[in-house]
């Protein structure tokens, strides 16, 4: 849903900066918008962003405005530069592989770079960490940022306001005059500093969604960077940042914080994997029935993280349903044990996953389980086990929720390397990557009937529940 942000929005957008008579120079942050399916409606909060502008606002020297593209429209951006620009010292702008915003990125630039005082424009996120120099080469890009912000922004910032050398910045790569490549040292895989975001920083309203899966004033929230686990199509595996997660008692503040300034009632958490601590996991639940806030939860988890609990003899999903948590997220990606194996690594098997699937339903929480089609080399037969494997699970009360993807190859992922090797021609630019389209079919070997059949085997809870 894209809002339509007039005058007095935008007024108190810069109110919410509380930059007014500051001279601090100003950083601006952008989350260009994200195209979807017709009537998608949750566009949450930009984490990467939060994440980033919370490092940038810790060292007091700069002033911070966060313009999320998916909460308001050209105009608005437009209003905001002709405001603001002047003051600005950069604008950081994030982009992941696909979902057009790759070319909403550059159209924001475009109009940026219209202004005489536009400052230098520095791009970071999901798909600058693997094709940075591609994308630092884009005439637009004065210069990328690979790896976490919340270590290199603040870093890049010291240096434009000539306080470090350029070539210390981690993670830096700009063209130099002459088109060369000057690079700077590794960005560390660390994360951490999650958590106590400035919240001020967007219309925290805005984002509330009525969710039937989990409640009627549901927030997102990402609690960890990183992952454990090595499917071989994921981001994850490529960006290799070290898992880094919040510990439960700052969490538990934040949902708290969360809930007594907006009246929240139901949080889903959208980390890469939500239960890669186990005693993290239970720490929080056991927690929340203490505090007994009548919150619900939402959350991702791997079936490898169920079966460790077992052998652990932690009673993790009965805690897990106590604290109020109404649906998991589970990545199963296959019904057939080759495909597990072989092809996505995903550790387990159909057998094991039908297992911790009947677990979740006798917990009472609802499961969501996601897989693919269309892997390379991936054969028609195994292709009908993962169908038949989505007939069994949804023989489970609560019926599960299913949703088929098409395979998409990411850039730098084991699977997008066998992809190639199958006849996949990847796009030859940075532009081009913002047409990587992941609801259609991306590889030549994937045919319209696959689309259509995995079209119709999603089968997502819409309505409300209650
Ligand atoms: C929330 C989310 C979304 C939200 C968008 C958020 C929003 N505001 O609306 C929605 C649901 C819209 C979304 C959609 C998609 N998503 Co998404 N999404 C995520 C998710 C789950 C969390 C992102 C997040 O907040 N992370 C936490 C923050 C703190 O980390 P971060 O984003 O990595 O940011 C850090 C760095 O990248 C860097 N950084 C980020 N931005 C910037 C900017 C600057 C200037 C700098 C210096 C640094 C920097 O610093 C940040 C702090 O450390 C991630 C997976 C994950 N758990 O990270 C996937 C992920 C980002 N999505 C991904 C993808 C592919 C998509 C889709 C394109 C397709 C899909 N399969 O889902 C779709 C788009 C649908 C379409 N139409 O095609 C991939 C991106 C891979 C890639 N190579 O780009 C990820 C990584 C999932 C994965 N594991 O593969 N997504």
């Amino acid at each position: 849903m894209t809002v339509n942000l007039g005058m007095p929005a935008l007024r108190e957008a810069a109110d919410r900066t509380s930059t007014q008579g500051s001279d601090k120079p100003l950083v601006i942050l952008v989350y260009p918008k994200v195209d979807h399916e017709k009537d998608y409606v949750y566009h949450w909060m930009p984490f990467s962003l939060l994440t980033i502008a919370k490092a940038l606002l810790s060292e007091g020297s700069v002033d911070v405005i966060l313009f999320d593209g998916n909460q308001a429209d050209p105009a608005a951006w437009e209003r905001l530069l002709d405001e603001q620009i002047e003051r600005a010292v950069c604008i950081g702008v994030s982009v992941m592989t696909g979902g057009g915003q790759i070319g909403h990125a550059l159209s924001m630039v475009r109009a940026a770079k219209e202004h005489p005082a536009c400052p230098p424009v520095v791009f970071g996120g999901p798909h600058v960490n693997v094709e940075g120099e591609q994308t630092a080469r884009h005439p637009l890009v004065d210069a990328v940022l690979q790896g976490p912000g919340q270590n290199s922004m603040p870093a890049f910032v010291d240096s434009l306001l000539g306080q470090l050398r350029r070539a210390d910045v981690p993670g830096l790569i700009t063209r130099l005059p002459d088109g060369e490549l000057l690079r700077g040292p590794t960005n560390p895989p660390r994360t951490g500093s999650l958590g106590a975001y400035p919240w001020h920083l967007l219309n925290v309203a805005d984002y509330i969604r009525d969710d039937p899966t989990v409640a009627t004033r549901t927030l997102n929230h990402v609690s960890s960077q990183g992952c454990v686990y090595q499917c071989q199509f994921c981001y994850e595996l490529t960006y290799q940042r070290k898992y880094s997660a919040m510990a439960a008692e700052p969490l538990l503040a934040d949902v708290c914080d969360l809930q007594a300034r907006f009246g929240i009632n139901g949080v889903k958490f959208y980390d890469a994997d939500w239960f890669v601590n186990l005693r993290r996991a239970i720490g929080f639940c056991e927690g929340l029935i203490e505090r007994d806030l009548g919150l619900r939860w939402a959350a991702s988890i791997n079936p490898n993280d169920i079966l460790k609990a077992r052998r652990a003899k932690l009673p993790l999903l009965e805690k897990v349903a106590a604290s109020g948590c109404s649906r998991l997220l589970m990545g199963v990606e296959s019904g057939n044990d080759r495909v597990l194996a072989d092809v996505v690594k995903k550790e387990v098997t159909r057998t094991q996953i039908l297992d911790v699937a009947g677990e979740i339903a006798e917990a009472g929480i609802l499961g969501s389980y996601t897989f693919i089609v269309g892997f390379p080399g991936e054969s028609e037969v195994e292709q009908e086990e993962t169908y038949s494997l989505i007939e069994e699970l949804r023989g489970l009360t609560p019926i599960p929720e299913t949703r088929v993807h098409l395979f998409a190859p990411y850039p730098g992922t084991p699977l997008y390397d066998e992809a190639l090797k199958y006849g996949f021609e990847p796009p030859k630019d940075f532009e081009g990557w913002s047409h990587f389209d992941y609801y259609t079919s991306l590889t030549p070997w994937t045919s319209q009937a696959t689309v259509d059949r995995a079209r119709d085997q999603t089968r997502m809870r819409l309505a409300p529940t209650r």
